[in-house]
């Protein structure tokens, strides 16, 4: 006898959940100096000197800018960390994150 076609379709799909992506924003302020926050952006980023320079300005013309985009825990360390090398400098200078979308 044949059974084609009489199996019941149990297999579920797997829900895979899409990680939340965050936004890591960076801040103007009046202190840091242009250069510096360049030098952390290429450094904590990955980007390069072109790339950086206009991160940075779009931020000093417009007060803020977007620079990248990660899972949540990768954003925050790197907005932490790029903050932290501000700080360490004496610098007021502010990565924040928020939740893409
Ligand atoms: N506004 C700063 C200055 O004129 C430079 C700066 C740019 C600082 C962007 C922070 O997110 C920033 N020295």
């Amino acid at each position: 006898m044949s059974e084609i076609g009489l199996k019941p379709r149990t297999r579920t799909k797997p829900k895979v959940e899409r990680p939340k992506l965050y936004k890591v924003m960076l801040l103007n302020d009046d202190f840091t100096p242009r250069e510096f926050v360049v030098m952390v952006l290429k450094a904590e980023f990955g980007v390069n000197q072109d790339q950086a320079y206009r991160i940075m300005m779009t931020a000093h013309r417009r007060g803020v800018c977007v620079v990248a985009i990660y899972p949540k825990d990768v954003a925050e360390t790197k907005a932490v960390r790029a903050t932290d090398a501000g700080r360490k400098m004496g610098f007021p200078l502010m990565f924040t994150t928020e939740p893409e979308e």
